[in-house]
Order: structure tokens, then C-alpha cells, then sequence
């Protein structure tokens, strides 16, 4: 950590990154530390005046997110729920995102979808889990499923490949079987047996237990969101960004929007570290989502950066916050997919 109170980089004299934080790196100190909310402490951290994206943290604001996400509902009669897959590199935050909404909305921090530490992808199958927050009690499902895969590899051999990431958003990968699927528990493993692993040798194919012969609009993947650790952004190589450019036409093809989350940004600045709510005024985190955006050949404006629980006992409620807009954020597009792809349902 530099003494600007960041981990990496330079601000004022030309942006350049330094060697990439380990995920695994402990958080400094900043949650621990009172937050100096003094101007020339924000000068020190390179926090603009205001924020270049505006995101009501209040508490009303939060509610009305989980509302949104609560009682959503996709706009197409034959679809109940939509389903979105995260994909990206090892150690990302994948499932740690689909865990921290569990937890928003739970309450508590919970590790729902067996995050892991290692440098090897640490979820091996494809998973699905329903989000809870509907109803009374807010234990009943959303229409919102979070589909966990293994993480992208370099190059084909290694981590997800192309072949087997587009045969899950066209819907063919078999999640189990059929009755699993109808049986499925909200936030349980949709496919624990007979379940293949994803492997390059073994590419998912009409043969493959449980292949999806003609996939229904319900059992394809409506929108996916690339999850890239704000740490390891410069640290990726070419074949990263090949693997990510590849994807991006492939799925472009299907006629699925993409969006990315930026996760890890606590371990990018320290002010924001210390407080959710300076997300959008670090420089810092500003150009790491402009690194981003040129590692993912997307825009901007798609990316949004978020907080993932991991070292946290309990939940907060602007961390929750940033969450759920990324939640928002990626419904607005599975939206825009039923609009583009399929019948809109009539509202009455
Ligand atoms: N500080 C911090 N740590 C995070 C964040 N997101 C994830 N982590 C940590 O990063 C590590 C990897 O997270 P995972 O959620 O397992 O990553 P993944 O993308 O699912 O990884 P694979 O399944 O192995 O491909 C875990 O130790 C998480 O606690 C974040 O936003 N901030
Ligand atoms: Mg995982």
C-alpha cells in the first residue's frame, strides 16, 4: 500500500499499476480505522469532490432496491426466472457475489456458493442458485437465478472453455436431471450427482448425461455478467483478453447482453475499503474500470464495481447497497433480452 492509502498505482503524476494484490492479500487496515473524512485526507486518497456515478445509499434506497429484486418478474410469459451466468477468471469473486446477494437478502453473511482460495478454479460445476427474498418472511424465491461455473482459463486448455461456456447459455448443459431442476430447492445445488466436470476433454455434448437437446427459453441463460478482480487487472495476459473477446462475440451472437462487475475494489483503495459509499470518488478505482473496460472490449458504462463479502461477520448496509444495484444493473439487460428475443408479456 502506497502512501496515497492505496495498494497499487499512482494517481497524479501518470496512472500505472503496481504488482497485483493477492486476493488472498489480508484487507489493510482501513474497515478497522476511523475514516478521516477531512478534505485534505481526501486529497491524499485521490477522492474526487463528488461522485462520477450517483448511488443513493440511504437506507430507504436499499429497500427499495431489494423490493425491485424481490418481487421481479421477467417480462416473458413462458419464463419464471431469469437466469444469469457469472463467467470469468479463477478467484474472481463469482461465487462470492452469488454468496454476498444470498446474504443481502438473508441478513447475514453466508457462503452459499462454496467460495474458495485456491489458484485452480475452485467451483468445478455448473450450479444454480435461486435467490430468496420474496414474500412475508423473505424466504420465498425471486425471480432471479445466479448460474456458477468454473473459472476462465489463459487459453483452451485450462479453466472453462469456449465450447462448454456457450453450450451453458444456450441451455444444453445438463444442471442434473429435468426432475432436479423442478425439484430444485431455492439456493440449493441444482446438480450434485452424476454430474460431469467441465473439462477440455471432455467438451459438453449430445452424449453428455443429461444434454439439453432443444433447450426452452426458460433453461438458457438470459444475460451474463463477466466478473473480473480490480486487482488483477493488469496482471491478466493477452489470452485473457482473447479469451474475453472470444466470449464476448460468441455470446453476442446468442443474442445475450453482458454486463461485468469489478469486484475486490476494497482491496484496491483503502478509502473505499474504509467506506463502501467512496466507490465512485476514487480516481483509482475510476481508471482500474477504464483498465477494465479495455481488458473486457466493453464499455463503461456496462461495468460496475462491487464489494463482495469475504472477510465480514455481518452485513452492511451500504456494502448491501452496492450489491444490489449490481443486481439491478443486470436485470435491466436480461430485460432488454426478453425485449429483443422473445414475446414481451402483455401488462395489464
Ligand atoms: N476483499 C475481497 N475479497 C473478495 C471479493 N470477492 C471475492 N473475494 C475473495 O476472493 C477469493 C475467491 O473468491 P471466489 O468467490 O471463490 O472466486 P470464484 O470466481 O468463484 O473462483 P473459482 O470458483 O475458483 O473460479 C475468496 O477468498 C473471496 O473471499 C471482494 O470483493 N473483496
Ligand atoms: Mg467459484
Amino acid at each position: 500500500m502506497n502512501d496515497r492509502g492505496c495498494f497499487s498505482g499512482k494517481i497524479a503524476q501518470g496512472f500505472s499499476f503496481g504488482a497485483a494484490v493477492s486476493s488472498n492479500s489480508p484487507v489493510l487496515g482501513p474497515a478497522a480505522e476511523a475514516v478521516d473524512n477531512s478534505p485534505k485526507k481526501n486529497v491524499e486518497w485521490g477522492l474526487l469532490d463528488s461522485p462520477w456515478r450517483n448511488v443513493d445509499f440511504t437506507e430507504e434506497n436499499r429497500e427499495v432496491l431489494m423490493h425491485y429484486i424481490a418481487s421481479y418478474k421477467p417480462s416473458c410469459e413462458s419464463v419464471s426466472e431469469a437466469r444469469v451466468l457469472l463467467l470469468g477468471p479463477v478467484g474472481a469473486g463469482k461465487s462470492s457475489f452469488i454468496s454476498s446477494v444470498h446474504s443481502v437478502f438473508s441478513g447475514r453473511v453466508t457462503n452459499r456458493a462454496m467460495v474458495g482460495t485456491s489458484g485452480t478454479s475452485f467451483t468445478q460445476k455448473l450450479r444454480t442458485f435461486t435467490i430468496q427474498g420474496r414474500g412475508e418472511s423473505g424466504d420465498q424465491p425471486t425471480g432471479l437465478v445466479l448460474c456458477d461455473v468454473m473459472g476462465l482459463g489463459e487459453g483452451e486448455m485450462s479453466g472453462l472453455t469456449l465450447h462448454d461456456a456457450l453450450a451453458v447459455i444456450r441451455g444444453h448443459t445438463p444442471e442434473g436431471h429435468k426432475v432436479h431442476m423442478r425439484e430444485r430447492q431455492p439456493m440449493l445445488e441444482s446438480s450434485t450427482q452424476n454430474q460431469n466436470k467441465f473439462s477440455p476433454e471432455q467438451p459438453v455434448r449430445p452424449e453428455t448425461v443429461g444434454y439439453v437437446k432443444k433447450p426452452s427459453a426458460k433453461e438458457k441463460v438470459h444475460c451474463v455478467a463477466f466478473v473480473v478482480d480490480a486487482t488483477k487487472i493488469e496482471s491478466h495476459t493477452k489470452g485473457m483478453a482473447s479469451t474475453f473477446r472470444q466470449l464476448r462475440e460468441h455470446i453476442s451472437d446468442l443474442g445475450v447482453h453482458q454486463v461485468a462487475l469489478l469486484t475486490h475494489v476494497d482491496q484496491v483503495c483503502q478509502a473505499t475499503a474504509g467506506d463502501i459509499t467512496k466507490v465512485y470518488r476514487s480516481q483509482l478505482l475510476k481508471k482500474t474500470m477504464e483498465r477494465a473496460a479495455v481488458l473486457l472490449g466493453m464499455s463503461m458504462s456496462y461495468i460496475v464495481p462491487v464489494k463482495n463479502y469475504s472477510s465480514e461477520l455481518d452485513v452492511d448496509g451500504n456494502i448491501d447497497t452496492l450489491l444490489l444495484c449490481a443486481v439491478k444493473h443486470i436485470l435491466q439487460y436480461v430485460d432488454l433480452y426478453f425485449k429483443d428475443n422473445l414475446e414481451a408479456k402483455v401488462v395489464l
